[in-house]
């Protein structure tokens, strides 16, 4: 099943999304129906079936979640931690560390209030020259680590200002608009094998492709259910919670995002995931 959220009748609606359009869901957002589905101990799937109505209209998905929490996995990718390391040029294998030991890296990449959907603009920092996507496969999860979902995330990030030094991470990574999510969320019973997905990412410049890359997600260096268990440990992650697990698609610093660029991820189980880009303050 494909649940997004849409305007219905001027307000965000829930609505399960079939062929290009939607049977809203009246009365309930996607984290109502989350909530609900944990207190009445129901899957998402037949809560949604049993409230959505039996008509389809022709709906655009906007932002699938406001997310409760938003962490971000890093170096799950090789090519993310051998880039990084090039890059850095510091300590040697400071990133490709974390990609080969056990315990991976996450780290905290905001709430509902740096996230945007599709369509919507993409944060640029104003101190960054060098900002570019992170086309990443992120999980929706419940409060046990239980995956519901799967969507398309662009962990947006500012990699001059994570250049400089590690420790500028989260400047680098938590800012207005920086967080992407969407179109829709795939639940695992349609979604069956999140390791065999093809992801492309685009971005145009006044109508032309100035960046083309893609990764298959088989190349997940990691298990998300791995991801999942060292997130919660010792850390209570509200249900409704999104985990972004990692780019394989590295942008160069020749085509680092400039205002009005499009940005376009595609995985064609989850749909097409499209923003432009803009300078935040
Ligand atoms: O280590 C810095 C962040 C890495 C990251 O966000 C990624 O690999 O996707
Ligand atoms: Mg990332």
């Amino acid at each position: 099943m494909k649940i997004a959220q849409v305007i219905w009748n001027g307000r965000v609606t829930a609505a399960i999304m079939e062929e290009g359009h939607g049977r809203p869901i009246p009365e309930h957002t996607v984290q109502d129906l989350i909530r609900l589905s944990e207190r009445e101990n129901v899957s998402l799937v037949s809560l949604a079936s049993q409230h959505a109505t039996k008509h389809k209209e022709p709906l655009k998905p906007i932002i699938p979640i406001f997310p409760s929490e938003v962490w971000a996995c890093g170096c799950t990718y090789e090519t993310s931690a051998s880039f990084r390391d090039a890059e850095h040029g510091t300590r040697e294998g400071f990133y490709a560390y974390v990609y080969r030991e056990p315990r991976p890296e996450s780290f905290f990449k905001g709430t509902a209030r740096v996230c945007v959907g599709p369509g919507q603009k993409i944060g640029i920092r104003s101190d960054s020259k060098f900002t570019a996507p992170e086309p990443e496969l992120a999980v929706v999860l419940g409060s046990k680590g239980n995956v519901l979902g799967y969507t398309l995330a662009n962990d947006v990030s500012a990699w001059d200002i994570e250049k400089e030094n590690p420790l500028y991470l989260p400047q680098s990574k938590v800012y207005n608009a920086c967080c992407s999510l969407g179109p829709v969320i795939v639940t695992p019973d349609e979604l069956t094998d999140p390791y065999k997905l093809d992801m492309t990412c685009t971005i145009t410049r006044e109508g032309k492709t100035v960046f083309e890359g893609a990764v298959s997600t088989s190349k997940l260096h990691r298990k998300i259910e791995t991801l999942v268990e060292y997130l919660f440990r010792a850390n209570s992650i509200p249900p409704g919670s999104v985990l972004c697990t990692g780019t394989g698609i590295i942008v160069k610093e020749e085509n680092a995002l400039a205002p009005g660029d499009v940005v376009t991820i595609r995985v064609p189980e989850i749909g097409e995931l499209s923003n432009p880009a803009a300078i935040v303050q």
